[in-house]
């Protein structure tokens, strides 16, 4: 079985984690900048400073996605290099850049998804509050005006955010991510609120000032709790759980989608912290609340729930043994069956999967080429089960591999590879991966090639179906 007609097969990347060229453009420092200068903080003390070069690089990287094949590419603007200071003035130089980016990808054939905002942000309005800020969504309003002045004409596809609970998260809350903060709740309240403003304002921005007609998401985390068994209890556990906050911090879904999308913050972000909220956080709600056209959702691993006594949901124990990536990540494919198919039916928009993917023990073998089966395997499993749950009747328009090319894997530096590219960080060398060739395969066909199965049955760590519903990991 085939994928839908007019399916987008894409890959993905963003700014900091694979530009580098820092200092061109006039481009401002961001947070991740200052962060990878602070000692202890970045894995042998790498940086973004060079990354991938793709800022000298690009065309070479899009005349690889074109051999690949790939339909879409999701690529991320840097603020400080379009706006150095964070707000006021442009840099005429740094919106040439996606300028020339973007015209090289329409020109391969390649639909460009632009992500406005992954991660790094300018370092001269973290100083003056950050997300704290409370203008920061009216700044974010602004830098999102000015790339959307610029691409709109040929750019359609819009994506606002990456990952807010991740930024969040990591970034204020546990300090390893930049700009390294460990803040209280309260705090992490009010970042929350801007955070979701600033979708909001955008949104808005982009729906009034976009020269062709946008189609725009956002793409948070789907955390996803899938059920080991589907009776309707399981189920309904699984999905109660998903959606559950169950304490107070950013790592959950509905803190950050319900606003959103539905327009409301949950009982429980209510219950736990609404003394936190900024004064008149109702009035927000409607800003933050803007018609969208897809959800995007980044799924590299979920949990797995069995059903307690009382009807809850019961985290399965992890086997010993379990199957993982490099990063020690869970292999659970059937999170991109259960997450597409609860975030359709609690918000009821189309899916797109913005990010899925691994870090692998990748090097270049004696043949000079690079063999990644687990990249192989753990995607044809992924897509398996994106493919049922297409079946299933969940309206998912894309998938996006995370990554295009190996890159600045954050706090990890360059020892986590999630390319489909091998990149040599020494020569900047890029070798397409074994699973590159597979996934021009797969795009060619539009999925057929992924076989009846299409890793639908067999979990990882097992060798056969029968054994398909027979614990967690
Ligand atoms: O590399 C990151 C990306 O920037 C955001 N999502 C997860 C990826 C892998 O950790």
């Amino acid at each position: 079985m085939s994928f839908p007609t007019g399916f987008v097969w894409g890959a993905g990347t963003s700014s900091y984690q694979i530009e580098g060229a820092v200092d061109e453009h006039g481009r401002g420092p961001s947070v991740w900048d200052a962060f990878c200068r602070t000692p202890g903080k970045i894995k042998h003390g790498d940086t973004g400073d060079i990354a991938c070069d793709h800022v000298a690089r690009y065309r070479g990287d899009v005349a690889l996605m074109k051999q690949i094949g790939l339909g879409a590419y999701r690529l991320s603007v840097s603020w400080p290099r379009v706006m150095p200071g964070g707000d006021g003035a442009v840099s005429e130089a740094g919106l040439a850049f996606y300028d020339r980016l973007v015209d090289e990808l329409l020109g391969a054939g390649i639909t460009p998804y632009v992500t406005i905002f992954h991660w790094d942000y300018p370092l001269a309005l973290y100083r003056r509050g950050g997300w704290l800020n409370p203008s920061s969504a009216s700044w974010f309003e602004a830098y999102a005006g000015a790339v959307v002045d610029r691409l709109s004409d040929r750019v359609r596809d819009w994506i606002t955010i990456n990952e807010p609970q991740v930024f969040i998260n990591h970034g204020h809350t546990t300090g390893e991510n930049a700009p390294g903060l460990r803040l209280p709740i309260g705090d992490i309240t009010r970042i929350v609120h801007n955070t979701l403003l600033a979708h909001g304002l955008a949104v808005r921005c982009i729906r009034e000032r976009a020269r062709t007609r946008a189609r725009i998401g956002w793409a948070p985390v789907g955390l996803v709790n899938s059920p080991v068994g589907d009776s309707p209890a399981e189920v309904e556990a699984a999905r109660a759980k998903t959606f559950a906050i169950e304490q107070p911090g950013a790592w959950n879904n509905t803190w950050f989608n319900d606003p959103v999308l539905l327009g409301r913050y949950p009982d429980e972000v209510l219950g736990l912290v609404a003394e936190h909220l900024p004064a008149g956080w109702e009035r927000d709600l409607e800003a933050m609340r803007q018609p969208v056209d897809f959800l995007g959702l980044n799924i590299y691993q979920g949990g797995r729930v069995s059903l307690g006594e009382g009807g809850e949901a019961v985290p399965v124990r992890q086997e010993t043994g379990r199957a993982r990536t490099a990063f020690g990540w869970s292999i659970t494919p059937e999170a991109l069956y259960w997450g597409p198919r609860f975030f359709h039916e609690r918000y009821k928009l189309p899916i797109v999967i913005t990010e899925n993917g691994l870090a692998n023990l990748d090097w270049v073998h004696l043949d000079g080429r690079v063999h990644d089966p687990q990249r192989i395997d753990y995607t044809a499993r992924h897509l398996g089960q994106l493919r049922r749950a297409i079946r299933d009747g969940v309206p998912v328009e894309g998938y996006f591999h995370w990554s295009l090319l190996d890159n600045f894997e954050w706090a990890e530096g360059y020892d986590q590879r999630f390319g489909l590219i091998y990149v040599n960080f020494e020569t900047q060398q890029r070798i397409p991966k074994e699973s590159a060739a597979w996934y021009a395969e797969v795009i060619r066909t539009n999925g057929r090639s992924l076989g009846p199965l299409g890793g639908e049955a067999v979990p990882a760590n097992a060798a056969g179906a029968d054994q398909a519903r027979g614990g967690g990991s």
